[in-house]
């Protein structure tokens, strides 16, 4: 029998889109879902019926890529104002999503995780010598330098120098209002965005200032000349697709450029705030990483590719964190024909969007979903996990592409913090969600002492 979808009921023509607060849409479907046991429900956005769901046996069918393929539509379609035809926001039929996707996967290996070590290594101690000189931080602006500065270096071989500057690069507060204009437009009625004259003036200077950092990248990689490099932008100027033969256009290269800046670094920058936070509120955790990085990096022993690869602790406060605040709420998917989920509906092309925290915290899937337990990622635990419960990296071919990359400059980054600092958090923070389309924690500082070596 087909089953009826809960719909809270909207406004004509507006539907439900004003129901959504404006600077927290996430906060506010991770509510709807807790309204609705069923694990799925529908709002009427602007017209269009969009699924929301969190059931992990719903999300299952949802991740059948024979069955349903990456939605572009706002906010994605959106973001491709300033991120084009990148791998983030490519359409799914369009075939240079598979060109540039195969011309870039050498550069997300194993051997190129080791490659980018000594970088990331570099970023990491300049974050410990800031901190060594402060009293309170605040973490979010300083993960952000730290992984913004790691893919650029890494990637294009670009320096921000971001811990250099007590201001955070002007390219980042561009892409912050950016990304905030997409999220706001996502629930704006198109004609009343065409009205805000003074909005769209901003939101077009931004881009181009994005756009103009972006070009300062290639042109310097042009300038120096080198060719031969295996990083992600000498991959992206010189490599063909092994399958087709075919390069990226200069169009394209910028497009690339410019999400790669974006997708690789504001996520892992809200992955090690989160982790932080979970940190302090967790301290018999904490207290098992110190004791983790004392035994693999005693005294001021310097962090190399094998001893980050040695680290069981620290992984499992990674992605246990992930579980429990995963910095990409949610992703979208679309089916290819009239379908059902679960017995519900489903139309063709019609979105559906897969929330993560609700289904991250699933009681069908998760025992205490809301304990912070690392020993859920202990490799005997893992194979009672549901099988579709966990996606903070998005699903099949369109997953994350950056994963290892972002838990090797996490695992670091962390290491490098405990082995040097006590943390601690005199003013307990309360957890105040930032989102910009991705989440983050708003406002948290913490205080950081530098440890004394064989203390
Ligand atoms: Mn990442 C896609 C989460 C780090 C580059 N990333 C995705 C998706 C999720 C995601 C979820 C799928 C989105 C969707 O289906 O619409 N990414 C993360 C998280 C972290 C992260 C939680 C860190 C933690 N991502 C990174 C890093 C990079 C990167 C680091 C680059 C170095 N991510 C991408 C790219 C895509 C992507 C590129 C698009 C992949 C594709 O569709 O081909």
């Amino acid at each position: 029998a087909v089953r009826s979808i809960p719909a809270p009921q909207g406004l004509p023509v507006l539907g439900n889109t004003l129901q959504i607060p404006a600077h927290a849409p996430a906060a506010f479907l991770e509510k709807l879902a807790a309204e609705h046991d069923e694990g799925i429900y529908q709002l009427d956005l602007l017209g269009r019926r969009v699924l929301f769901v969190s059931d992990p046996d719903l999300v299952a069918e949802l991740c059948d890529e024979t069955r349903f393929y990456k939605g572009i539509d706002p906010p994605l379609s959106i973001v491709r104002d300033f991120a084009g035809d990148g791998l983030f926001t490519a359409h799914h039929d369009e075939p240079v999503w598979g060109h540039a996707h195969r011309i870039l996967m050498p550069a997300f290996s194993q051997r190129s995780m080791k490659a980018y070590f000594p970088q990331m290594l570099e970023v990491a101690q300049e974050l410990a010598a800031k901190w060594a000189v402060s009293d309170e931080v605040s973490v979010a602006d300083d993960m952000t330098r730290l992984t913004l500065d790691t893919i650029s270096l890494t990637g294009f071989d670009y320096r921000f120098n971001s811990f250099d500057s007590p201001e955070l690069h002007p390219f980042l507060q561009a892409m912050g209002r950016a990304l905030t204009e997409a999220m706001l437009r996502n629930r704006q009625l198109p004609l009343v965005t065409k009205l805000k004259k003074r909005r769209e003036e901003a939101y077009r200077a931004d881009i181009l200032t994005m756009q103009e950092l972006v070009d300062d990248v290639i042109r310097q990689r042009r300038a120096a000349g080198r060719s031969g490099t295996k990083d992600l932008l000498g991959l992206m100027l010189e490599a063909a697709d092994p399958r087709s033969g075919e390069r990226l256009s200069d169009e394209n290269i910028r497009d690339q450029v410019l999400t790669f800046l974006i997708a690789g670094h504001e996520t892992t920058s809200g992955l090690l705030s989160f982790a932080l936070y979970n940190l302090l509120r967790n301290p018999h955790v904490l207290a098992r990483a110190y004791a983790e990085v004392d035994r693999l990096l005693p005294g001021d022993t310097v962090p190399t590719y094998d001893t980050v690869m040695k680290l069981d602790v620290i992984p499992r406060i990674l992605e246990e964190t992930l579980r429990i605040w995963s910095p990409i709420p949610a992703f979208a998917v679309k089916s290819f024909e009239d379908t059902t989920v679960g017995g519900y509906p489903v139309r063709e092309g019609q979105p559906a969007v897969v929330l993560l925290p609700p289904l991250h915290r699933h009681p069908k899937a998760w025992d205490r979903p809301e304990e912070f337990d690392i020993d859920r990622w202990l490799p005997e635990n893992r194979a009672g996990h549901h099988p579709a419960a966990y996606k903070p990296f998005g699903n099949g071919e369109r997953a994350c592409i950056g994963r290892q990359f972002a838990l090797t400059e996490a695992r670091l980054a962390l290491a490098v913090i405990l082995q040097r600092f006590a943390i601690s958090d005199p003013d307990a923070y309360r957890m105040e969600i930032k989102q910009t389309l991705t989440v983050k924690p708003d406002g948290f500082t913490v205080r950081v002492r530098e440890r004394k070596p064989y203390e």
